[in-house]
């Protein structure tokens, strides 16, 4: 949606069971602990520490990204605003609505962001062109 602003993002605490005998932990995410429908999984990986993923936005999807297993850097943008989100824990998910400018840098090694989101590939939802975000918002 063209007037998402960046308050619409939201940070999800996925809950946690820690095992009693010491076999570590289990976080689920199940019907209803998402806004939205997961269509599509996809994750990053092997991602070099100076790489930039992302640097677009979206026009109707929906998304969750979740560091897996490192860590790394979310940039945020609504056209006016900008906040930078560092994700860095496997029950911790960054639900980033429509019409919001994303770039994920500062991959730590090993990193893996896992993305869980409400519809299939179309590369017709994508703004590419950081300028053509910043006029499609302001329309
Ligand atoms: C996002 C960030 C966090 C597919 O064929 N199917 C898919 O489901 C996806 C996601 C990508 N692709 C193809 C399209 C390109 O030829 O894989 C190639 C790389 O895609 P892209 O440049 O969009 O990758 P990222 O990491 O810059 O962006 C991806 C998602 O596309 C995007 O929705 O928010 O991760």
């Amino acid at each position: 949606m063209q007037n998402q602003r960046i308050d619409s993002i939201e940070l999800l605490e996925i809950s946690k069971i820690s095992d009693p005998d010491g076999r570590g932990n289990l976080s689920v995410i199940e019907k209803g602990t998402l806004p939205y429908e997961v269509k599509r999984v996809y994750y990053l990986y092997d991602v070099p520490s100076d790489a930039t993923r992302g640097g677009h936005a979206h026009l109707e999807l929906q998304q969750c990204l979740i560091a897996l297993s490192g860590s790394f850097d979310v940039l945020l943008d609504d056209g006016k605003n900008r906040t930078k989100v560092h994700l860095n824990k496997p029950n911790r998910g960054l639900i980033i609505p429509s019409g919001i400018w994303r770039e994920l840098e500062n991959f730590s090694s090993g990193a893996v962001c896992l993305a869980l989101v409400s519809d299939v590939y179309k590369e017709e939802d994508y703004i590419r062109d950081y300028k053509d975000f910043v006029f499609y918002k302001t329309k």
